[in-house]
């Protein structure tokens, strides 16, 4: 069994959820401290304990309490969110993040993990197969966060030596857990529409296409970087990490295997505008070279496995 014993923060949201159970399965139940300020979304197979990701007191005395040797810190406000309280979501994404790279810097970590979006790049972004390093310059609160984010975890790593990583995610689509906040959270809400009542209303336009991934890649991508010898970590920003694009229609199209008289309208909404903002497509050839990613999914892959779990899940 595992020596280490790792406090996820936040880990009751949509990437959270998912991640606490991938690692309590690959390092043992009691080795993994979930933690939040929301009760867990699922039954818990080991400690959850209440803590605020700006409670630094709190999150201490949970390091002491469980000798916890790694943090992964994923309390966030996401892009939709974050735009109707623009000063609170740069307050907690980034006083969350200062203070576990500071405990790491006290040696209180031996590793952090943070995780950045495709929210750092903006208009002016190249947008189809978005280079690791390009112009990057966000136009959402979240991705302003995010984008200074990542200079810090640079930042900490080159002056103090602080193990910190990081991946760049798309919209991640699971069935497992609720998302919560994003522009890519269309691409859930589809599924759980079409399945019960046949029929979605989408905001976001038929042709927003946007860089997704299903959650099982996303899991073991995270994991995988955090296990990777610190060597081949050569990217101390964060990784771009790809797996599919698509838009509406085209994930529309895709579910009208399983659901043939779907029906698709549009109202597109304030989430419009972030959407333009972001890359149509990423490459990721800098994670699949330092750390061997590769992703397992494509698009008609996951719209499979995700309505195989969904009905059953939701007796549709
Ligand atoms: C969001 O839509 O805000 C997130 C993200 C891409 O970071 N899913």
């Amino acid at each position: 069994m595992s020596s280490k014993r790792i406090l996820v923060i936040g880990s009751s949201g949509q990437i959270g959820t998912e991640l606490v159970e991938g690692l309590r399965a690959r390092f043992g139940n009691e080795h993994v401290v979930a933690s939040d300020i929301k009760e867990p979304q699922v039954e818990q197979s080991g400690p959850f304990v209440m803590v605020d990701a700006m409670d630094r007191r709190g999150i201490e005395r949970i390091i002491d309490k469980y000798a916890i040797t790694e943090v992964y810190l994923l309390a966030a406000l996401l892009s939709a969110t974050a735009e109707k309280d623009p000063a609170f979501a740069w307050k907690l994404n980034m006083e969350s993040l200062f203070i576990v790279l500071e405990l790491a810097r006290e040696g209180k970590l031996k590793k952090v993990y943070w995780p950045s979006s495709i929210a750092v790049f903006g208009p002016s972004t190249p947008k189809d197969h978005t280079p690791q390093h390009t112009i990057a310059e966000p136009s959402t609160v979240y991705g302003i966060s995010k984008q200074a984010g990542e200079q810090w975890c640079a930042y900490y790593h080159k002056r103090y030596g602080v193990d910190v990583r990081s991946i760049r995610y798309p919209g991640l689509i699971g069935w497992k857990s609720a998302p919560g906040g994003g522009t890519t959270d269309y691409a859930v809400h589809i599924f759980h529409e079409a399945l019960k009542h046949g029929r979605y209303t989408s905001f976001l336009g038929p042709q927003s296409t946007l860089p997704m991934m299903y959650m099982p890649d996303a899991i073991r991508a995270t994991i995988d970087l955090m296990e990777a010898p610190a060597g081949q970590v050569k990217e101390r920003t964060s990784y771009n990490l790809a797996g599919f694009s698509f838009n509406p229609e085209e994930i529309a199209a895709e579910l009208r295997r399983h659901v043939p008289a779907l029906v698709l309208d549009y109202a597109p909404d304030q989430r419009q505008a972030i959407a333009d903002s972001w890359p149509r497509s990423i490459d990721d050839s800098a994670a699949r070279t330092d750390w061997g990613w590769k992703p397992d999914y494509d698009l008609a892959a996951m719209v499979d496995d995700m309505v195989l779990n969904l009905r059953r899940e939701l007796g549709a």
